[in-house]
């Protein structure tokens, strides 16, 4: 089964709970406390791996959730952190969310990581809340909730070998060859409208099982294609991150050089880097020539290229797409080709591995967040809004008296008690903040 497109619902561990704990020594009647810190939640990592070219590993399981972080314990001991989860992607993968649609990233290079969804802060234990005036605080923070997020992967191929040539030159008949793309293919300039993308599979061809790459047909270009003619240039960005170009010429034309330089011209036009990149010439439709004109063609376009590129000449290869001749020596020469694309991305990328500033992070529980806050009147009581004190509220234990004492010198430090006021609360009022739940005590 091929898999290109995966929802997933993704949930950041949760942070451990903070403890609470009094030292109890012989001869110490009446310890401090000593409640260890909850360890951090693991976050949702994603990374890329360039020899992944499906997201079927994905595809089994509909919800991954990272590691918790571990309670704190007595004797000051801080609770393990979660382990993180690394979820590997192809290549050229787009995440979105999947509740809003919206893009939040394109994966292009190898190895590229990115902390997705932060974990879940770890509760301070009850030692962390000693102070002048609370020497023995009898609470302690819970775990922040790990945020959860339903996204959506989509693979999108991307092509390391693409196909050129002027139109009707049977480029389509080719990828439909090598590959499982079914393009259009008909005897008129421009059937190809927009690009097709296939894989091809090695061991068709004596290779290995997961041996593969990716090639790309794009519309047939003519000259003066750069100034808009025939269907333009545009879709030559399809194949701007190929690593190759197999070049396509008809056998049947009377000037295959003169075919050869209007689709250089036209590259170079478009960008002199997509000009440079290493091509393959293919004379296509050999079937129709006795093997004597196969041969002079052949070797005269070879003649010609020597004469004007010297030892710029392009290699050239001649094939029928339609018997399948020549097609063999075609694909190997393509696979060595992409192999020695791959590593050398490969390489350039390894030192990015290192640099962990080009991480993004989605929710970043754990930097400064805002304390801004709105406060709306709901038909019962009051609602509190806002990301710090929705977050101090999902860490306290509304259970314990202490636990609210604090939430309430929260209220009045941030100043939501002297606005409460102001817009009327009164004492026992309904107070909500995220799926928490309190009374107003003034
Ligand atoms: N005899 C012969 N005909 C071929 C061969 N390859 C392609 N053709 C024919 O050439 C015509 C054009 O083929 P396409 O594959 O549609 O050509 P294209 O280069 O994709 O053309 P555009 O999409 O218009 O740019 C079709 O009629 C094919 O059957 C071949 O190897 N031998
Ligand atoms: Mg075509």
């Amino acid at each position: 089964m091929f898999c290109d497109q995966v929802s997933l619902i993704l949930t950041a561990g949760s942070g451990g709970n903070g403890c609470i704990s009094f030292r109890r020594e012989k001869y110490v009647p009446r310890g401090g406390p000593d409640g260890g810190d909850g360890g951090h939640g693991g976050s949702i990592v994603i990374k890329v791996n360039s020899n992944l070219n499906s997201l079927f590993h994905l595809c089994k399981k509909k919800k991954y959730t990272a590691e918790f972080g571990y309670p704190g314990a007595r004797f000051n001991k801080a609770g393990r952190v979660g382990e993180d989860l690394v979820l590997e992607v192809p290549q050229g993968t787009l995440l979105y969310n999947e509740e809003t649609n919206e893009l939040i990233k394109d994966f292009v290079t190898n190895n590229e990581a990115m902390i997705f969804m932060k974990g879940g802060k770890g509760g301070f234990g009850n030692a962390h809340f000693v102070s002048s005036i609370r020497q023995a605080p009898k609470f302690a923070e819970q775990g922040e909730t790990g945020a959860s997020l339903t996204v959506r992967l989509e693979m999108r191929l991307v092509a390391e070998i693409g196909i050129i040539g002027l139109p009707s030159v049977g480029k389509s008949t080719l990828i439909s060859r090598i590959t499982d793309a079914k393009p259009k293919i008909a005897d008129y300039p421009f059937t190809t409208l927009i690009p097709n993308i296939g894989v091809v599979e090695m061991s068709r061809w004596g290779g290995e099982k997961n041996e593969t790459f990716v090639v790309a047909d794009i519309p047939g270009l003519i000259e003066g294609a750069h100034k808009g003619k025939g269907l333009g240039d545009e879709f030559l960005r399809h194949i701007s991150r190929t690593a190759f170009l197999i070049h396509v010429l008809d056998c049947q034309s009377n000037d295959l050089f003169r075919d050869y330089k209007i689709i250089l011209n036209e590259l170079m036009a478009y960008d002199p880097v997509l000009a440079l990149r290493p091509q393959l010439v293919v004379i296509n439709k050999i079937d129709t020539l006795d093997s004597k004109n196969r041969g002079k063609t052949i070797e005269d376009f070879n003649k010609f290229l020597k004469l004007n590129l010297k030892s710029k000449a392009p290699q050239v290869l001649a094939i029928s797409a339609v018997t399948g001749d020549g097609l063999k020596d075609l694909i190997h020469l393509s696979w060595k080709a992409s192999q020695k694309f791959r590593q050398a991305s490969l390489a350039a990328t390894v030192s990015n591995q290192a640099v962990k500033s080009d991480y993004k992070i989605f929710r970043p529980h754990l930097d400064k967040i805002s304390q801004a806050f709105e406060i709306l009147k709901e038909q019962e009581g009051f609602r509190v809004k806002g990301k710090r004190i929705e977050q101090i509220a999902d860490m306290s234990d509304f259970a314990n008296k202490e636990a609210l004492a604090r939430i309430d010198d929260i209220f009045k430090k941030m100043g939501i008690l002297k606005e409460l006021k102001k817009i009327g609360a009164k004492v026992g009022d309904k107070i909500m903040i995220g799926d928490k739940l309190t009374q107003f005590r003034g």
